[in-house]
């Protein structure tokens, strides 16, 4: 199949996913032109099957406003026309959905013949937060219900997209995914000794996200404080946002500066959280949760919010423990459980590490989207 693909170059689960996607379907043989304002940090070196295609959005006096739904529309009619694609996939329905309802009706108006499918993933904030914003809800709800199929990456998505923006449509469930052979467990010598400071008796917790208010951050410094009252830990901050600095006053003000560790963002996280214990993630909502994934199949169970669709990555009380958001006390008891028996962690470790590779390898889930493509193409 030819397939464009279209997402956000900037670090975030979608772009990951949409760019790892775009990957592996040109490994089974698919022609992938990934179509983004910039080229997404995981697209990596060439690989043969794969095109970028950048979108610029050229300035002009008049425009206070960045016409980027317009450019971007009007490069998916000149990618689609040229490559003949078969499929549009659209991760993150704003605004890219809108832009392959909109190319989609240029091409079918313009006679070419093929006029590509426009598939649409949901990831999360493009409904929970802010698609079903009224400034955009109208137009978000409008693209969903016109793409010829649309994805979800957990059903919890799936069903705020038909509760907050009244969607009516079918919408399949297909869960975020990694590869296990390349996402695996990397012990680099002496990493845990430089947050730890060497002791074996220390515990080391590590959050990973892009540091918005809905991963509450100053919940992770709250449930960590409490930690470290109880046994003696350190805290990895691996990632940057606006609200690291948030995590750093808050350490401040407590003094725990030198229990806390932020090493901002980075390529590479493999070898930062196979070093720690316990992976935290308090967030109010999160429709998957990857950063979790990536921590389980590092053998490191997770400690999280029960929102959104996090219960459906991580069992709780197998691959980790789940507690109510503001529960920070039960939060911080569950990370003293785990720091202070190997057995158990490693257990749960060994747990997610399977769960991972069960339900969320590469090798199923890029076949749900082969099989998906091919449904939508009838
Ligand atoms: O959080 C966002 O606004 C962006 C989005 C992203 O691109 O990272 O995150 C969402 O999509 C990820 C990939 O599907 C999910 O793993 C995240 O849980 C989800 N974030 C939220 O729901 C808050």
């Amino acid at each position: 199949m030819n397939i464009g693909i279209v997402c956000y170059a900037s670090v975030g689960g979608s772009g990951i996913v949409a760019t790892e996607l775009g990957k592996h379907l040109a490994r089974r043989g698919h022609q992938i032109h990934v179509v983004s304002s910039d080229m997404p940090f995981r697209l990596g070196e060439y690989q043969a099957g794969l095109w970028f295609h950048q979108v610029s959005t050229p300035s002009y006096p008049l425009f206070r406003e960045p016409q980027y739904l317009l450019v971007l529309a009007n490069r998916l009619v000149q990618v689609a026309r040229e490559f003949r694609l078969d499929i549009v996939h659209a991760h993150y329905a704003i605004p890219h959905a809108t832009a392959g309802f909109l190319a989609r009706q240029v091409l079918a108006g313009s006679g070419i013949g093929r006029v590509p499918k426009i598939v649409t993933t949901l990831h999360g904030t493009d409904i929970t937060l802010v698609g079903s914003d009224p400034s955009y809800s109208e137009i978000v709800a409008f693209s969903i219900e016109q793409s010829d199929g649309v994805t979800a990456v957990s059903s919890s998505l799936r069903e705020a997209t038909h509760r907050e923006l009244g969607v009516t449509r079918d919408i399949r469930v297909i869960p975020n995914f990694i590869d296990c052979k390349v996402h695996h467990r990397v012990v680099q010598d002496g990493l845990r000794a430089r947050f730890t400071g060497g002791d074996p008796n220390t515990g080391l917790v590590v959050h990973v996200s892009n540091f918005r208010p809905v991963k509450r951050i100053d919940a992770v410094i709250d449930v960590f404080d409490r930690v470290r009252q109880r046994t003696p830990a350190h805290l990895l901050l691996v990632g940057d946002g606006p609200e690291l600095g948030t995590a750093q006053r808050i350490a401040r003000e407590r003094g725990i500066t030198s229990l806390v560790h932020a090493v901002g963002e980075q390529e590479e996280v493999l070898s930062l959280m196979s070093a720690a214990d316990v992976f935290l993630l308090p967030s109010s909502q999160e429709s998957f949760g990857l950063a979790a994934l990536e921590a389980m199949a590092c053998e490191v169970p997770v400690v999280a919010s029960n929102a959104g669709g996090i219960p459906e990555v991580v069992e709780d009380g197998v691959s980790g423990f789940l507690h109510a958001p503001e529960d920070h006390d039960a939060m911080a008891g569950s990370i003293v459980s785990l720091l202070t028996d190997q057995a158990r962690r490693q257990e749960m470790g060994a747990a997610a590490r399977r769960r991972a590779y069960e339900q969320f390898d590469a090798r199923q889930v890029v076949s749900m989207y082969e099989a998906y493509y091919r449904e939508t193409l009838g």
